[in-house]
């Protein structure tokens, strides 16, 4: 009875490892992209900034109240000894920043609109983010949080993630090592039924054994 015990506990505790690891996705992310007011970035002035992707929440199975792990990966190469002859991006690739903001909504408006996520939902902690390169212009919105190794609660309403690396000017970012990227993991906060059952179960075990107990010595 008791390596029975023993095994269901085993089992249990198997089983809400392999629920952790069911749940986690990696993403690459272009540090060249961002949801960040930008001004005169590229400093040619033609074109952009490319906006992040929205990564849908729906698709990856995680809903607003629920816990998740967002961990950032691998580097990017920020730009600031350019690029040409001699330089070696992928050994310069040693910038870890990133930031990330929960949203209603996919919308992005343009690169020169401060508040550029209309949806943004306020959620972890609070980053002040960097003012420009070019023209020291601020960035910092209210509801964007610090991506490193976060657990963060989904705030209710969100729809969807954008995540983007921290940066004063991100026309001259790469990632030459294709490693920038997070991982976002549904914690595993067991529902209150599982936290009741489980108890109860290995009080149903015990009884049993002292009731096989008790029908030897009768
Ligand atoms: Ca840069
Ligand atoms: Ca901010």
């Amino acid at each position: 009875m008791r390596i029975k015990l023993v095994t269901f506990s085993l089992l249990s505790v198997l089983l809400l490892c392999s629920y952790l690891e069911a749940g986690a996705t990696t993403i690459s992310i272009d540090p060249l992209n961002t949801f960040l007011f930008t001004n005169n970035d590229p400093w040619s002035g033609n074109g952009s900034v490319p906006g992040s992707v929205p990564i849908a929440l729906g698709s990856l199975g995680i809903s607003g109240g629920q816990f998740i792990q967002l961990e950032q990966l691998g580097s990017f190469y920020d730009g600031t000894y350019g690029y040409g002859p001699g330089v070696d991006a992928s050994k310069l690739a040693v910038s870890t920043e990133m930031i990330g903001v929960f949203s209603s909504t996919n919308v992005l408006l343009a690169p020169n609109f401060l508040n550029r996520v209309p949806g943004a939902i306020d959620a972890g902690m609070p980053v002040v983010t960097w003012s420009t390169l070019y023209g020291n212009m601020a960035t910092d919105i209210l509801q964007d949080f610090r991506i490193a190794n976060t657990i963060v609660q989904v705030p209710l309403g969100a729809n969807y993630l954008f995540v983007a690396a921290e940066d004063i000017y991100y026309s001259d970012n790469s990632n030459p090592n294709g490693n920038y990227g997070v991982r976002i993991t549904v914690a595993s906060v067991p529902e209150p039924s599982t936290i009741v059952l489980l108890p109860s179960a290995l009080g149903i075990l015990f009884f049993l054994r002292k009731r096989r107990a008790a029908s030897y010595t009768s």
